[in-house]
């Protein structure tokens, strides 16, 4: 394990906004240097909390960024690109510029991210940032989830399914292997070698392959609907989403809006969640299996952003989380996947070691439902974490040493949000 000289509060703090200085662009937040060189959708929704307390202005500039890369059916792009290629796939693979729908002078991704960005910019609102910003962006998050509910309910349930991993934001999590393994077996034969700890076999060619055929369709939502072979319902996509829902019913107030459409989304969303994903935790739905993806992840925790969550859900989700199936076992929280399953990996990403952004979700889900013991314990393992390894990527959930990209963006935003 690394050892990094003893820091105070204040000083780890510079040096959190030092990693996000030295990751501006001049109009958004790479997620670090080298290996992503983008701006990438949930990450700039996490720097944009991050420096709600800090950099206000900063941080609505960051969304403001990511919005103009929004397309005219309401879909916000995974990636808003800067530069023309320096990562896999880039604009040559998604083409955006061939769609009607994508914005003109921006490239980006086909393909979206999680919805956080609701909550990111009521977060702004609610720290004291500019009421003329919820405003002017309000009407871009109600067309993002229009978005969702319209061209993304592939169950017909009211969940989004994401169609590739990459937009769960995990992309290498142990609940895509059945999934991915159904598809066909893909040799593209260009590797990205920084990407081979991630991905095992042919999964980053399927990967590519899934976005290809999305692409090649135009990417026309009956296609999502009829023919692609990789839909699901994630628990922490929809979970993020409900709670983005709720804070743009409280964002609509701000707009002088309605704000009881998005209040009956997260209503619907809620309702869906449990009918569908919850078998004593929440799994992933495969739609199209029709079943339920049995491997406790992360991202099974997702729904507990829910204030209205029934406290017997939140009972059995605390119960799990705290279990040596998760935080009770490790050093420091919280694994990304249950270390008691056979895919549990604390080398590999999305396959066992710990993030500051779920630790993140997972305080403020705690902080919304009152657990207030809980919430100190993530808040301090988490710094715990970034004082003894940096800001890196992602973290060995039993020794705490570094994984993955140093000076990670949002590693260092969320701690500035922690140590306020
Ligand atoms: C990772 O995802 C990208 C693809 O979008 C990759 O593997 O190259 C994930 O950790 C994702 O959550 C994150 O947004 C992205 C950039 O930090 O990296």
């Amino acid at each position: 394990m690394e050892a990094r000289p003893a820091v105070d509060d204040a000083a780890l703090g510079r040096e959190a906004m030092a990693v996000l200085e030295a990751n501006w662009t001049g109009t958004a937040t790479v997620p670090a240097p080298g290996l992503y060189p983008h701006q990438w959708s949930w990450d700039s929704a996490f720097v944009a909390i991050g420096l709600a307390r800090h950099r206000p202005q900063r941080a609505e500039a960051e969304l403001a960024n990511l919005l103009a890369g929004q397309w005219s059916t309401g879909m916000v792009p995974h990636i808003v690109f800067h530069t023309p290629e320096a990562y896999f796939p880039g604009p040559s693979v998604w083409r955006s510029q061939d769609h009607a729908a994508a914005p003109h002078s921006v490239l980006t991704s086909g393909l979206t991210a999680p919805p956080l960005h609701a909550l990111a910019t009521w977060w702004l609102w609610r720290h004291g940032g500019d009421t003329a910003f919820a405003r002017h962006v309000y009407p871009m998050l109600a067309a993002q989830h229009a978005y969702l509910a319209a061209d993304r309910d592939l169950g017909g349930a009211g969940l989004a399914a994401i169609i590739h991993p990459w937009e769960s934001g995990m992309d290498d999590s142990p609940a895509w292997d059945e999934p991915l393994a159904a598809l066909p077996e893909i040799r593209y034969g260009y590797r990205n070698v920084d990407l081979d700890e991630r991905h095992p076999d042919s999964d980053h060619d399927r990967y590519v392959w899934l976005a290809l055929r999305y692409r090649n369709s135009g990417y026309r939502p009956e296609y999502l609907r009829d023919e692609h072979p990789f839909a699901i319902e994630d628990p922490m996509f929809n979970g993020i989403w409900l709670a983005s829902c709720q804070a743009l019913a409280e964002l609509a107030t701000v707009a002088g809006a309605d704000p009881r459409p998005h209040r009956e989304q997260a209503e619907r969303i809620r309702k869906a969640l449990l009918e569908r994903l919850w078998d004593g935790c929440f799994y992933a739905r495969d739609l199209r299996t029709d079943r339920l993806i049995r491997i406790c992840t992360v991202g099974g925790f997702g729904p507990l952003l829910d204030p209205y969550l029934p406290a017997a859900n939140v009972g059995a989700l605390i119960d799990v989380l705290e279990s040596a199936r998760f935080m009770g076992a490790t050093g420091y929280p919280v694994p990304s996947c249950e270390i008691r399953a056979a895919q549990f990996d604390r080398t590999r990403y999305w396959r066992g070691p710990s993030w500051v952004n779920t630790n993140w979700l997972l305080r403020r889900a705690a902080a919304v439902h009152s657990l207030d013991q809980l919430g100190r314990q993530l808040a301090t393992g988490t710094l715990r974490l970034v004082r003894q390894a940096g800001f890196r990527e992602c973290f060995d959930p039993f020794d705490g040493s570094g994984r993955g990209c140093r000076d990670f963006s949002w590693s260092a935003a969320l701690t500035l949000d922690l140590l306020a």
